[in-house]
């Protein structure tokens, strides 16, 4: 394929820069019709671009472009099974674990569907199991509290999910969660709970992750103080994992361990096993909710012409505001506490996969590909960045996520906070400029010498573009729906930025690094082949640390 970049569309783009950059947002609102057109609803998800600086001619040159690099064909590529993780040689299939079709779904001529489905019912025994209080612990004791250890895909998406879907959990089970090796993590999460009445689930696709490992190991001997014997550790610790050695060496049964395939990346991951805590918090009802939602949303992204196809807007957004106009951070900004966790989630799903700056055979590209993805709460940036947002030198595009309906209704609430999405999105993209201010400070009574001197501090530009996505109510399968809508969107940007999106070199050379480092640490003892900066920090670390520890 020849470069994107020579495509006569990618020129035509560029020669839209200039009038995009020149042309206020709001003035495309002289199209009566650009709200319909720019706005659709998807399942239970009403997203809207219509603030963004992408008018009709630019729309369709970024859809072509989509349609030249073959974006159709790829997309089938991934949803058949093919090996389009090419430097890992993998097939890319989250979407067969919530394919609730049950259609075939071939890798190497093997349907994986089976396991798949003998696994989702292994889950659902085994949490029914554990919910009703049959599963029991090693002295007989019912399970209230689920420890999952693991790490990035292996604990981000489990997170941030049973927090979202907190209003939906009865009071059968807790949920607790360690990532860090820091030894504060798990040393907090350990200090309430009664060994008796834990399970801990040891969610690891490769089982030798030095962090996971260190805190499952830490977890056991916990299990273990607490006079019980290694029998124990049959009642306390399931695994989730493709390496099923690695587990039986640590000590967990094959009949505790949840299976988990080369297909599945990590950061795509809480469909499968990797879910089981969202399962055990919730019930697997509301798990099959979940994958139903992002099922759906695999079928609008499959089915649905690029001209309305939810994850498409959403990649084309990000390609023009990031790789043509070079706006190259993203905000992700919830207005549903719930969803706190959003966009630290997303912060993995769309970093990981792609920042990268080679393309398929290795030639480094000549534009900008993934976004510096950040966030948080809304309502709390406001208090915060959003001064930055309104009137910093940079650009932020950014999404707001909110709801018609809370999933926790409180009285009063509710049109509070979203009066603060409609107008903050509003203010991002209209702006106020010096007469308005001026009319508004005159009619105070200021003298227009001070205001005058006050106006540029508060003028505000305006023609920051957002999207707007807004949700019935987030519930299981909304929330599934939401999820898979931005793994696509990360698929697209991929492809059309011609990268691997499923692998993730970039974080290797720092463990292998540590790994090295580590006996240096243990021993105070600092080899050569260090720069000198990092040969000077270690060797203050070593004997500031003997001196304290000494001292203790
Ligand atoms: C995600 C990454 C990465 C991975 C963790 C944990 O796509 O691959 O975040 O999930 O490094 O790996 P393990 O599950 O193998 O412990």
């Amino acid at each position: 394929m020849s470069a994107v970049t020579d495509l006569p569309v990618w020129q035509s783009l560029q020669q839209r820069i200039e009038p995009a950059l020149q042309t206020p947002i709001k003035s495309l609102f002289s199209d009566s019709q650009r709200f319909s057109k720019y706005s659709l609803k998807v399942q239970n998800i009403m997203l809207d671009i219509s603030k963004q600086p992408i008018d009709d001619e630019t729309c369709a040159l970024l859809l072509q472009l989509a349609r030249d690099i073959g974006l159709e064909e790829r997309r089938e590529a991934m949803f058949n099974g093919e090996r389009i993780n090419i430097t890992e040689n993998r097939a890319v299939l989250h979407t067969a674990l919530r394919n609730r079709g049950g259609a075939p779904v071939y890798v190497n001529g093997a349907d994986v569907m089976p396991v798949v489905q003998n696994e989702l019912k292994r889950m659902r025994t085994f949490v029914k199991a554990v919910r009703s209080g049959m599963w029991r612990g090693h002295s007989g004791k019912r399970i209230t509290d689920v420890v999952n250890i693991g790490i990035g895909g292996s604990d981000l998406g489990p997170r941030m999910v049973t927090q979202a879907l907190k209003p939906y959990a009865d009071d059968k089970i807790n949920v607790h969660f360690v990532s860090n090796v820091d030894g504060v993590e798990i040393a907090n999460v350990l200090k309430g709970l009664n060994p008796e009445r834990v399970l801990f689930v040891v969610a690891s696709k490769t089982f030798t992750t030095s962090e996971t490992m260190t805190n499952a190991h830490t977890a056991r001997n916990w299990l273990m103080a607490s006079s019980f014997d290694s029998r124990a550790v049959a009642k306390h610790f399931v695994a989730v994992s493709s390496n099923v050695d690695a587990v039986k060496a640590f000590g967990i049964k094959a009949e505790n361990t949840f299976q988990m395939w080369d297909w599945v990346g990590g950061r795509f991951s809480l469909w499968s096993a990797i879910g089981l805590p969202i399962a055990l918090y919730l019930g697997f009802k509301q798990f099959e909710e979940l994958l139903q939602g992002a099922h759906d949303m695999d079928l609008h992204f499959r089915n649905e012409p690029l001209e309305r196809n939810a994850p498409m807007w959403l990649a084309l957004t990000t390609l023009w505001n990031s790789t043509f106009l070079g706006r190259q951070s993203q905000a992700i900004l919830p207005y549903d506490w719930p969803l706190q966790k959003f966009s630290a989630y997303l912060q993995q799903a769309e970093m990981e996969s792609n920042g990268k700056s080679v393309d398929k055979d290795g030639q480094p590209v000549p534009y900008t590909t993934g976004s510096i993805i950040w966030g948080q709460l809304g309502i709390d940036g406001q208090h915060a960045f959003y001064q930055y947002l309104h009137q910093g030198n940079t650009i932020v595009p950014a999404d707001f996520i909110g709801s018609i309906e809370s999933s926790t209704p409180v009285e009063g609430h509710h049109e509070k906070l979203m009066s603060n999405f409609f107008a903050q999105t509003e203010a991002l993209m209209c702006g106020i400029d010096a007469d308005h201010i001026r009319a508004d400070l005159t009619a105070k009574g200021m003298s227009s010498e001070a205001i005058e001197r006050l106006i540029p501090h508060k003028v505000h530009e305006g023609n920051r573009p957002t999207n707007s996505i807004i949700l019935d109510r987030l519930n299981p399968r909304t929330l599934g729906a939401l999820i898979a809508m931005y793994e696509h969107k990360i698929f697209i940007l991929g492809s059309i930025w011609d990268i691997c999106s499923f692998d993730q070199w970039g974080v290797e050379l720092g463990k292998t690094l540590a790994k090295g480092i580590l006996p240096e640490l243990q021993e105070g003892v600092i080899k050569d082949g260090h720069d000198d900066s990092t040969a000077n920090l270690m060797r203050y670390f070593v004997e500031k640390r003997k001196a304290l520890l000494d001292n203790d």
